[in-house]
């Protein structure tokens, strides 16, 4: 192929995290969202043959070392040698770290499959005049930076493949994480490459000089973005663009059930569900509003079954949920409870707010009730 005269066209994804334990989850649910994972795989190599690419790449993350069976490794196998003759390259990521134990080591890939191997940049010639360079993490933590002393070596257009952490996205994607090959984006053109595609990152990102494709199935609830397979078209002169593909199967989303004015539990069953009747899928539902302070909430009477039995999973969560107590009112009673209102609004060193959350969770605690932990 001469790269010059016609633009090559790659297939980009990453961060599929194949058996991924959904902790989340029930051990049903879990395993049936596991299974939407490995139709996203069969998915993108289907994407990958209808568009009929010059390659298919991922940039880690494939797999979770700790989790894999020898079903994942015949998944992978069979579905990247149905692809042949197109090429099949991943960059290993700190969850699919390449090792003796790993399936790159173990699984007999068929020979349109490139697995880079290297704790740093080698380079993989993907057509005259365009060089693919890729690298693996080693070991599941302290990968350091691929781009620190790169720089290419010769003519032509370049491209990189690999797994890191872009240093400006660090912040919002990932807080309390420690950054893995960490890299800065600066460093991709002062180093002679054109782009570099990358994983990691769960939420999207088409910067100038990279790509993030994002995970393509949902992993968890709330997340945004275009995320999916990035068809990444490269021009003769190094220029880039990027359409991106929805490949997810599984169909997870969001719900907010407000339990204003309610006095009852049953009231709270009818409206969750009513909320859950036009969803399908995974659901999460967050419980807000006030109730009055004699319902008897317990989020384990929100099953599935009992709430959505047409659902494939329903995670509860508490959101900004309060209970209506008539503070005034129980702070005149000549009662045990009374005592501990007046206990509480006199002590001066709690902040308002930490005021109410110790009254609720007390004067619950006096019902008898440890159902509800009051934010
Ligand atoms: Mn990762």
């Amino acid at each position: 192929m001469n790269f010059s005269e016609t633009a090559v066209r790659l297939l980009l994804f990453s961060d599929l995290h194949l058996d991924t334990p959904f902790r989340w989850a029930g051990p049903e649910a879990a395993r049936d969202r596991r299974r939407m994972l490995r139709e996203t795989l069969r998915r993108i190599a289907q994407l990958a043959d209808e568009l009929g690419v010059d390659a298919m790449c991922c940039s880690g993350d494939l797999y979770e070392h700790e989790r894999f069976s020898p079903d994942t490794g015949e998944l992978l196998r069979g579905t990247f040698r149905e692809l042949h003759p197109l090429p099949v390259v991943v960059s290993p990521g700190n969850h699919d770290w390449y090792a003796p134990s790993s399936l790159y080591q173990q699984v007999a890939w068929s020979e349109n499959v490139q697995v880079f191997s290297e704790d740093h940049l080698t380079p993989l010639p993907l057509a005259d005049g365009l060089t693919l360079w890729g690298a693996a993490h080693r070991a599941p933590a302290g990968t350091r930076n691929f781009l620190d002393n790169f720089a290419v070596d010769r003519g032509g257009v370049h491209l990189a493949l690999f797994h890191g952490s872009e240093q400006v996205g660090f912040a919002a994607q990932e807080q309390d994480k420690v950054p893995h090959a960490p890299f800065r984006a600066e460093q991709i053109p002062a180093s002679g490459l054109h782009h570099a595609l990358v994983g990691h990152f769960h939420t999207p990102v088409d910067a100038p000089w990279h790509t993030y494709p994002g995970n393509p199935d949902p992993l968890e609830f709330g997340e945004l973005g275009d995320r999916g397979a990035v068809l990444v078209t490269v021009a003769g002169d190094g220029a880039v663009s990027r359409t991106r593909h929805r490949v997810a199967q599984s169909v997870v989303s969001d719900v907010t059930v407000n339990l204003d004015g309610t006095t009852h539990s049953a009231q709270i069953l009818e409206a969750v569900r009513e909320a859950l009747l036009p969803c399908e899928g995974f659901v999460r539902v967050t419980l807000d509003g006030e109730i009055g302070p004699e319902v008897d909430l317990r989020p384990e009477d929100l099953r599935r079954e009992s709430v959505a039995p047409h659902l494939a999973g329903v995670v509860v969560r508490l959101g900004a949920l309060s209970v209506a107590y008539d503070i005034a009112a129980l702070g005149e009673e000549r009662t045990i409870r009374g005592q501990f209102v007046r206990d509480v609004l006199r002590a001066p060193e709690l902040t308002d707010k930490r005021r109410r959350q110790v009254l609720v969770t007390g004067l619950r605690a006096l019902d008898g009730r440890r159902d509800l932990e009051v934010r």
